[in-house]
């Protein structure tokens, strides 16, 4: 009987695979160098048993970051031995990226994050400022707030709230940047509170503009028209109403309306080419696409909808699409009841549809394209 006690084990420059159990029976193994190979991958569980590792240097590989290196990624997370940071060298889309940054690329889910402790949440809306990420979340009681991603704490801290004498009822929020500043504006669907405009000044958010007194706004939506900011606000007492961003006076102006449009729930804009589409929302009365004419939105198509509190258009490619939510009845083909929202996200060039719900739970769909012609 022997007894082998190996502590350190370096391996030749040109090793292209390695066995499963090439590590078979080393329990005492300290030091493994893999480094400077061309291995592209490596056999799952090879490091079951070697207890005793300190440290893994697996650099300079050609590694290939798909899901047969999953396991390798879990292990680097579990193990107690210093792992080098891995770059990979496939596939294409993954090409330099970390190894360990590639943990829910591996996965292929979605897993959570963070959690924002919040009640009764009517939008929560990300806004990236200088590679600094900020989230607005909207709740009706409780006030609103403003959460910053604090990256070496790992989460997000409130950085500050929204003023509540302005922002009672909060029944949306946009994003936008204008001339390089940064503005997020509230849709207040309070009689007493007005739809706001906030900017960011360097440190916090300050009220730059408040827009519409008195009406009862439920949604805004930022589009350029001719190139020019403008915003477009629903509300449940009048027509929609357009403002314009004026240069000199850095304020919104209001510009227009859109005429015979009463019972606007929401506006969302789109563009094919260089022409300007808006999907507007009606939750009694049919919903409409118009398209600006130089001068006016004007109608194009009318959507029967009774119910619905989301009319929204996406594009995937070249397709264009437009999902229409309903209240009364299942969206078409989506499970989804009572519909809030649907939002595209791309991600390793896969197209995914998050459906918000205000009865279920949020739903993932995945776009896919299904070839018949073969
Ligand atoms: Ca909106």
């Amino acid at each position: 009987m022997f007894w082998i006690s190996l502590h350190s084990l370096f391996t030749a420059n040109n090793l292209e695979s390695i066995d499963e159990d090439a590590f078979l029976g080393l329990p005492h193994l300290e030091y493994l160098s893999l480094a400077y190979n061309n291995l592209e991958t490596l056999p799952k569980d090879l490091f079951n048993g070697l207890e005793a590792l300190t440290k893994v240097d697996l650099r300079g590989n050609q590694f290939s970051c798909d899901c047969k290196l999953k396991w390798l990624v879990e292990w680097i997370y579990s193990t107690n031995a210093t792992v080098d940071q891995i770059h990979c060298k496939g596939p294409a889309s993954q090409l330099d990226k970390k190894i360990n940054d590639l943990w829910d690329h591996v996965e292929m889910v979605f897993r959570n994050f963070d959690d924002i402790d919040s009640t009764s949440t009517v939008i929560c809306k990300p806004l990236v400022i200088d590679d600094q990420l900020f989230v607005i979340v909207a709740q009706l009681f409780g006030g609103s707030h403003i959460y910053k991603r604090d990256t070496s704490a790992n989460k997000f801290i409130k950085l500050q709230g929204i003023d509540i004498l302005k922002i009672r009822k909060p029944n949306d929020v946009e994003t936008f940047r204008i001339d390089g500043e940064s503005f997020f504006v509230v849709a207040d669907s309070s009689k007493a509170g007005s739809t706001t405009i906030y900017k960011w000044n360097g440190n916090g958010f300050y009220s730059h503009q408040s827009l519409h007194p008195w009406y009862r706004d439920t949604d805004v939506e930022f589009m350029e028209i001719s190139s020019k900011p403008h915003l477009v606000l629903s509300s449940s007492s009048q027509r929609p109403v357009i403002y314009q961003w004026n240069k000199g006076t850095k304020l919104f102006d209001r510009r227009t309306d859109i005429p015979e449009m009463e019972d606007v729930y929401a506006v969302k804009h789109f563009q094919v080419n260089s022409e300007l589409f808006i999907c507007l929302t009606r939750f009694i009365g049919d919903s409409k696409v118009m398209r600006w004419d130089g001068a006016l939105f004007r109608e194009l198509q009318t959507v029967p909808s009774r119910g619905s509190m989301v009319f929204q258009p996406f594009s995937v490619g070249s397709w264009q699409y437009a999902i229409l939510g309903s209240d009364y009845s299942f969206t078409q083909e989506l499970n989804i009841q009572a519909p809030r929202a649907f939002s595209p996200v791309s991600i390793d060039n896969r197209q995914f549809l998050l459906a918000s719900s205000f009865k279920g739970k949020t739903q993932i769909y995945e776009h896919l394209v299904i070839d018949l012609s073969t």
